[in-house]
This record gives C-alpha cells, structure tokens and sequence, in this order.
C-alpha cells in the first residue's frame, strides 16, 4: 500500500492539515521523509501552475492520490446545501475546475464538508435533491474521475456521517465514478466497527485517510492500524493511505512519526 500526506497548495485556517505553507518546499520534504504522494488541499484550481506542478512532481517523482476541496466552504462558504442558489451553483463550478484539475493529475476529487449543513428548518428531501443533484452534476463533468464521499463525524457535520449513509447516497446518484472516502479518524467515532465498515464499503472504497483517535499520527491514539491495513488487503484495496493529522507536535514530527510507524505495517 502507498503512503501520502496532506499539503494545502494555498494558506488555509483547517487544523488537520500537517503542511500549510510552502508547496515546493514541502514536496522535496515529503519526498525525503520516503511518501509516495501528496494529497493537495486545493481552494481554486485556477490559480494552480498547472504545467509547472505537473513537471516538478514529474522530476520529484512524486504523486497525487486526491484534491481536497473543503476550502471553499471553510474560507470562502461555498457548499450545496447553501439556500442561496447562486452559493450552491458557484460551489458546484469551483469543484468541477477541481475536476479539470484531477484529470490532469491523474487524482480524485474529495467532497468531504464541502457539501454543507443540512439545515433543519428547512426541508431535509429538498436539501438532499440538492445534494444529489450538485453530486451528479460534478460526476457527470468527466466520467473519468473518481469523485469521493467522505463520512464525516456528527460533531463537523449533519449528514453522511457513516459508510452505511455514504452507500445509500451514491445509489440515489446512480453514478459508478462516485465512491467513499474512509478516514478512521470519523470512523473511530461513527462506526461500530471500523473493520466491518471497510468490508461494508468495498469496492466502494476509493480512497483512505489515517489519523489517530486523537486525530495525532498513527501510533498516538489506540485505533489498530495493523488490524486496518489486515483489512484493505481483505477488500483488494490498492490505493494511498493520506495522512491528515494534526500537525502535533510540529508538522515535521508528525509526518515523520506517521511514516515510520506506518511503513512497519504497510
Ligand atoms: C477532511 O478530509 C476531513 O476529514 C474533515 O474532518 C474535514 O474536512
Ligand atoms: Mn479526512
């Protein structure tokens, strides 16, 4: 199994993010460290260098698993639950130019807390039409990327919380290109258990992020990696395990820490 960790491309206020500033630099450090990719936190894929990050990770021999997109909701409050239908649109634009840039990058597109709140005094069917809607719209952009769910836990969001809720949401899409992404961090929290919730997900399981129970690096918390490692090979999952932490104690720690006590599993 391959070993990436999140890097936001541009400044950002979300905490579990180990590297925030700096992409060059933190490529070459990451690369050193011994991941192979990089997860980027991407706020607007229109300001990214395209040709330039495509050659320096080309010549750093690095890749990218997935885009984050939760940006455009924590610094600038675009999501698809928004009432304000212009919100909802721009929203659904921004990701389709996350799409644009995946394809190129051969990545998938994570929609973790950008999809928004359900408000509950408003209709929870008409939000929910909402968000298949925006999910569709995005998948049917380019069949060829993989966009991604991610069950987020109760306390950062109301909807889609578990795996269970995440299969049943991408059979209202109807679309093959949507999956889930697993993060043991919410499912330490949502799922009775996490290894039955990564057989439950499958070949619905696209992509994976570690963190601890603390959300520190593996290896802080009492989550069992092994027995979670164990378990992706079950299932034939062949992707990246990302790293999204909490920078603790410093992000060059946590990164390290992460990486030497996953590479003994893995
Ligand atoms: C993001 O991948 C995540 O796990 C959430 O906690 C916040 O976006
Ligand atoms: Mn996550």
């Amino acid at each position: 199994m391959k070993l990436s960790i999140v890097v936001s491309a541009q400044p950002t206020s979300f905490s579990a993010v180990p590297f925030t500033e700096g992409l060059a630099e933190n490529i070459i450090k990451i690369k050193k460290l011994g991941y192979d990719g990089v997860e980027l936190a991407v706020r607007s894929p229109d300001k990214i260098d395209i040709k330039w990050l495509k050659s320096y990770l080309n010549d750093h021999n690095i890749v990218v698993p997935a885009i984050g997109t939760g940006q455009i909701l924590s610094e600038e409050g675009l999501s698809f639950t928004n009432p304000d239908i212009e919100i909802r649109r721009k929203a659904i634009e921004r990701v389709k130019l996350h799409v644009q840039l995946a394809k190129e990058l051969n990545a998938q597109v994570i929609i973790g807390l950008a999809r928004g709140l359900i408000n509950e005094k408003l209709s929870i069917d008409v939000q929910e039409q909402w968000l298949i809607e925006a999910f569709t719209d995005i998948a049917l952009e380019d069949k060829s990327v993989k966009l991604v769910i991610e069950p987020i836990n109760r306390y950062e969001t109301n909807n889609i919380n578990t795996v269970e809720s995440g299969l049943s949401f991408i059979e209202k899409t109807g679309m093959d290109n949507i999956g889930l992404l697993l993060d043991t961090f919410h499912m330490n929290i949502e799922e009775p258990s996490i290894t039955e919730s990564i057989h439950l997900a499958k070949d619905k399981c696209f992509h994976f992020h570690i963190a601890d129970s603390n959300r520190w690096y593996p290896g802080a918390g009492h989550i069992n990696f092994q027995e979670i490692v164990n378990t992706l090979r079950d299932i034939d999952y062949n992707g990246f395990m990302t790293a999204e932490m909490l920078p603790l104690p410093d992000p060059d720690t946590s990164a390290q820490k992460t990486i030497e006590y996953m590479r003994k599993l893995v």
